[in-house]
């Protein structure tokens, strides 16, 4: 008892000199000196459920608005059921190597014809003020620790100020405008839309825009929407047109903007779009613009203080945003890494909330009635990748979006396993939408992975994973089984070795040229890694809540039967089940390293040798490409342990996409926004989630800590991060060397930690136990097969290992041994 005291009491006075360490973060803003002209220029703001974009400009402004539920369509269904036939014929012309003729007929039977529904804008909000002098002491701003977009210039001796927020806990958008001089406030407001919406200001002064999204592949449009914008004026008066708000010789103006749409549930349209707007409109407006902006703070800070982000000197830099990501690569402007990190959690902050629809492709702030791939969800590893960060940078709600749509697909899935394939369990393929669609969409060449719901299903058992939560596994369990069901009956036996494969399929959207253009396969390698993932997390779920079908049995026989990871003839790790890559290859999707992350079938300790092989793989692949490609290869290189390849992929991708010729390339805009190009938000998220990969990694059985820290990140400190297990670690680090590590424990029990440098601390225990036997068990996949015999086995990394028996609610503090 009386050790268990003097711990508490010696943890209590490191926490408080460490927040002391931990404390200043540089500046979180983003800055320009000019009003923003492109979209991908103006400042995005959110609540999960209302998204603007702020274009900031003092003569005509123009607030682009979105709400999260208007999508095209209404709801339908995507399966062929002439699938069921044709599957065995196609399976078989795979085993024949007829790859063409297969392709084919998949073309012919699998498809519906539907390929997904868009995401759709909801429209514009138009401020045109009518002060005619020059403008002068012109800034615009996102702040990062506020949320608040805030605009301000000079104009005829007044200084005038625009702030823009989202607020969650009063459902509204707020702009709150001000004036320095009295009276010097004029301008009008209105509302548009590119098609389907009329605007009218009705009785009680409130302007409207109302309409219905559009039909697309022969599906009617069929969700209403409704803006509403109510103003409120300190001075002045506040006048009506037809279809305008005109605001005159005020002090200051708030306007409240609410909206809303019919959609209830991805089966139920019957909501009341005006009903619902006018509610949250109502309650809003009776609430002043301080009392709303200190809830909005209050309920955002919650979110975005938990990680506090600090790399190298606090230097403030004046430099506005765009002339920082121009001059990044110069390696001067450190600083700028920590903005883009936390940009990356300000983003899910703003567009994923509990109850609502999980990230989309542009995440809330698609400005198009048809945007880029209709900003819909494509399961193949863009909408993955918007979650990656979610759990390990300390935003475990907002993944719940996520986990709500696995569900629901989980519903609509278990129809096209049944009608198109006859099997049992759920199904999805590489994209859905709104509507929960789950059949194949575009064509075989991209669309024939029955494996979207397969690579879904592991966020599931992940999000256990980091929280220990066993009511969340046991209440997402059958989701996790039915994925596993469908695995199990769509296997089928190859000729060749008697494996176990996933046939027809892909490896996502590219093919192996060098033998045959088609993409449609048996066995590729990610699907192997993805059936071996969801088996074992069925299997490991199943123990801890106790669970037993005589399908565990079966899964657990699979499991021997699947096809090994394979290292072919250039010690690449292979991409297909034949040995087909081309060391030339550089495609953006780089699928066969799946195992190695998102997931951790591959590792320097347990799998030597497809470690090597799958850096051999992604040096092939190269370096720069589209914007989630260069992200995900952060996270890539980052648990191949080398942090200055991690950070040259973070440089690539933080340097301007649009070029002097107008020609865009994979980068980032002058927003931050990741550019494929065009804008998607997968390449922030996984950035962010790549950098926190790097300063700690907690998927291979053990705490590591700074596992990939760059030569060039010498000093600094992060505080928050969370890793498997239930811990929360604070980490600082001085001359690349760890300083302290604070490890909070909410569950207990066995922590392991691994570093290069050797630690000390209370109750820790040097161990020399494999890494395999951490706090949650990593199962090894099957000894690679090796073609090439002359594959390398790398220099085992040398790493010192410890264990410390936690108890829930400590912090333990480590320090390095002299
Ligand atoms: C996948 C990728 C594309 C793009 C699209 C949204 O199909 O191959 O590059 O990101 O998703």
């Amino acid at each position: 008892m009386k050790s268990k005291m003097m711990s508490i009491k010696s943890t209590f006075i490191l926490i408080f000199l460490g927040i002391s360490a931990y404390a200043q973060q540089p500046d979180m803003s983003l800055r320009y000196d000019e009003p923003a002209k492109l979209w991908v220029e103006a400042l995005p703001v959110g609540n999960g459920r209302l998204g603007a974009m702020v274009y900031g400009d003092p003569d005509h402004e123009t607030i682009q608005l979105n709400e999260n539920t208007l999508w095209a369509g209404q709801p339908y269904r995507n399966d062929n059921p002439q699938a069921k036939e044709a599957l065995p014929q196609v399976r078989q012309l795979i085993f024949d190597g007829k790859y063409a003729e297969a392709q084919d007929l998949v073309n012919q039977k699998f498809f519906s014809g539907k390929s997904g529904m868009p995401y759709q804008t909801l429209g514009k909000l138009h401020l045109d003020f009518k002060n005619v002098g020059s403008v002068t002491g012109y800034s615009r701003t996102l702040d990062l620790e506020t949320a608040v977009a805030t605009t301000s210039w000079s104009r005829d001796g007044a200084d005038y100020k625009m702030e823009v927020f989202s607020s969650f806990p009063d459902q509204v958008i707020v702009i709150q405008l001000s004036a320095s001089k009295a009276g010097a406030l004029n301008f009008s407001a209105s509302l548009s839309r590119q098609e389907g919406a009329t605007s009218f200001v009705d009785a009680e002064n409130i302007l409207h825009l109302e309409g219905t999204g559009s039909d697309h592949e022969g599906i009617e449009g069929a969700i209403k929407f409704e803006a509403q914008v109510k103003a409120k004026t300190t001075g002045g008066s506040l006048l009506q047109s037809e279809k305008k708000l005109e605001v005159s010789q005020a002090d200051s103006a708030t306007l409240y903007i609410s909206m809303a749409t019919n959609f209830k549930s991805y089966n139920d349209i019957g909501g009341d779009a005006n009903a619902k707007a006018m509610a949250f409109l109502e309650s809003a407006a009776q609430k002043s613009y301080t009392y709303l902006k200190e809830a909005h703070l209050k309920d955002y800070q919650n979110y975005f203080n938990r990680v506090q982000f600090k790399l190298g000197e606090a230097k403030p830099n004046s430099a506005t945003t765009d002339e920082r990501v121009a001059h990044f690569k110069d390696g001067n402007d450190l600083a700028l890494v920590p903005l883009y990190f936390q940009f990356g959690r300000y983003l899910l902050i703003s567009s994923s909330r509990p109850g609502g629809q999980p990230a989309n492709l542009q995440g809330i702030w698609a400005n198009d009635l048809k945007p880029v791939w209709d900003s819909k969800y494509t399961i193949n590893i863009n909408t993955e990748m918007n979650y990656w960060p979610s759990e390990s940078t300390n935003l475990s709600e907002l993944h719940e979006p996520l986990i709500q749509m696995i569900r629901e697909l989980s519903e609509t899935g278990q129809e096209t396993a049944r009608e198109m394939y006859g099997a049992s369990g759920w199904v999805a393929h590489h994209n859905t939408d709104i509507w929960r669609i789950t059949g194949p969409v575009d064509a075989a060449f991209w669309g024939m992975w029955p494996m979207g719901g397969a690579w879904l299903s592991q966020h599931l058992f992940d999000k256990y994973e980091y929280t220990g939560d066993t009511q969340f596994l046991d209440s997402v369990y059958p989701i996790l089984e039915g994925s596993a069901r469908f695995l199990q009956d769509f296997l089928v036996e190859e000729p060749e070795h008697g494996w176990l494969v996933i046939a027809p399929s892909i490896s996502p959207e590219n093919a192996p040229y060098s033998d045959h253009p088609e993409s449609v396969t048996a066995g590729a390698t990610m699907d192997n890694q993805l059936v071996f993932d969801v088996f074992t997390k069925t299997l490991r779920a199943s123990k801890i809540l106790n669970k037993k079908s005589d399908l565990l049995d079966e899964i657990e026989a699979s499991l021997q039967r699947l096809p090994p990871m394979q290292i072919g003839k250039w010690g690449q790790l292979q991409e297909w089940m034949y040995d087909w890559d081309n060391p030339k290859d550089n495609h953006r999707h780089v699928s066969h390293l799946y195992g190695l992350y998102p997931s951790n079938q591959i590792s320097p300790y347990r799998t030597p040798q497809l470690f090597e092989a799958a850096k051999t793989s992604l040096v092939a692949r190269g370096d720069e490409s589209t914007g989630w490609s260069m992200g995900w290869k952060v996270n890539l290189w980052a648990r191949l342990l080398d942090g200055n390849h991690a950070y040259k992929l973070i440089q690539d991708q933080l340097t301007p996409s649009i070029q002097p010729d107008g020609k865009q390339k994979g980068g980032t805009y002058s927003n931050l926004f990741d550019a494929h190009p065009p804008f998607q938000i997968d390449g922030n998220f996984g950035c962010t989630a790549g950098i926190a990969e790097m300063l700690m990694q907690s998927h291979d059985g053990a705490i590591h800590i700074l596992p990939a820290l760059p030569d060039a990140w010498k000093t600094g400190s992060i505080t928050g991060l969370k890793a498997r297990g239930g811990f929360e670690v604070n980490l600082e680090w001085e001359a690349n060397k760890a300083k302290t590590l604070e490890i909070t424990s909410a569950l207990g029990g066995v922590c392991r930690v691994r570093s290069y440098q050797p630690l000390q601390g209370e109750g820790l225990i040097e161990s020399k136990k494999a890494a395999e036997t951490g706090f949650f068990q990593t199962p090894n996949p099957k000894e690679p097969l090796i073609t090439n015999p002359t594959a390398s086995t790398p220099d085992l990394i040398t790493v010192f290992e410890y264990e410390l028996q936690t108890e829930p609610g400590e912090t333990y503090i480590l320090t390095p041994k002299n």
